[in-house]
């Protein structure tokens, strides 16, 4: 076949919706559209389970100390379906981590922020995955194959790990003044870092075109930030806690909340590695997969030992 008969064929699949796989013929910038974004989320997952990780040996009880390491784990577990979803499109997992190590590529902005006071936990878990899961549910179509098939499962985690957090803020804003006080200040400090994990204004948002186009995201970045306010706002009065938003208004003509504008300089300024805690999450995860080297030894020889067994 000709390349135009590759590239008719690849347009028929989208066209259809018939999930990309990966031995199919696809267009060379899909494929590094895909590895960009793809990584970029594995790196998520797993730098993700630094902020919340603080907390496991902190948490106020059993339960909650077990449900907080439960969700970590899950955390890595995401990472690694990542991983592996982007590795089908022919790029190592020693490369992607170099990348992530060396701070070449990116990781959601949210996780260079700090966990201060154990309401952080539960804002994290109500508003950090609850915007993920706004945006991971279109995902689960999205036209990548391994991809897609690695969001449903996410998904389902997800919605448990945003009900916890929710949780934690509804016992707190039902607790004591100084607890209710505690729940609102995580509040104000996650509302807007977490409006931002939608990604830029889509008038600025250079990769939205070609994502549309190839039917890697379905929606645009403002399209789901706005849901995620539309959603949240309601969850927030229920529990007597108030939006840090003077903009903040329902608009009846279109059946949405008006909101105000992110801090975009700051956005700007935590994804170019100049974040509360860029440096520290950093230093952390090289640390960790330094420490980690003998464990990889030891797993790569033991697996040759039994390769040569079968061989022989
Ligand atoms: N942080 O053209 P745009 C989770 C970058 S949740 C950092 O709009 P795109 C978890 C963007 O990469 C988080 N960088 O890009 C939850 C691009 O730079 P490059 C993970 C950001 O790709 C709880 C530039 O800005 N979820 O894992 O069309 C616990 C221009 O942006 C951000 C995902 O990754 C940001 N917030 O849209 C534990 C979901 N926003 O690459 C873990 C999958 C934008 O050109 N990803 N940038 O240098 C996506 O859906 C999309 O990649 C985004 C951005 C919506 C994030």
């Amino acid at each position: 076949m000709d390349n135009t008969q590759h590239e008719n064929g690849f347009e028929a699949k989208l066209a259809s919706n018939t999930s990309i796989e990966p031995k199919d013929w696809m267009p060379e910038n899909y494929r590094k559209h895909l590895i960009r974004q793809i990584s970029q989320h594995a790196h998520s997952e797993i730098i993700g389970m630094l902020p919340e990780g603080n907390w496991i040996t902190r948490a106020p009880s059993l339960r909650r100390k077990m449900v907080l390491l439960a969700k970590v784990q899950d955390e890595g577990g995401h990472g690694l379906y990542l991983y592996s979803a982007a590795e089908t499109l022919g790029i190592s997992r020693d490369e992607l981590l170099d990348q992530l190590h060396t701070g070449k590529a990116k990781y959601s902005s949210i996780f260079n922020y700090p966990t201060l006071t154990w309401a952080d936990i539960g804002a994290v878990g109500w508003l950090v995955d609850g915007a993920a899961i706004m945006n991971q549910v279109m995902l689960q179509r999205t036209s990548y194959g391994p991809y897609a098939r690695a969001m449903v499962r996410i998904c389902k985690e997800e919605s448990f790990h945003q009900r916890q957090g929710y949780e934690i803020m509804m016992v707190l804003a039902r607790g004591t003044a100084e607890q209710k006080e505690m729940a609102q200040d995580a509040l104000n400090r996650w509302w807007w870092p977490s409006l931002m994990m939608f990604g830029p204004p889509d008038e600025k948002s250079p990769n939205t075109a070609n994502a549309i186009k190839w039917k890697i995201k379905r929606e645009s970045n403002d399209q789901l930030r706005q849901r995620f306010v539309n959603q949240t706002v309601p969850q927030a009065e229920l529990i007597g806690l108030t939006i840090p938003d003077k903009d903040l208004k329902w608009n009846e003509e279109k059946k949405g909340y008006d909101f105000g504008t992110p801090d975009w300089a700051e956005f700007n300024n935590v994804i170019a590695g100049n974040g509360p805690c860029n440096k520290e999450r950093l230093d952390t995860r090289n640390r960790a997969h330094n420490n980690g080297q003998w464990v990889r030894q030891a797993a790569a020889a033991y697996a040759e030992k039994q390769n040569k067994q079968v061989a022989a």
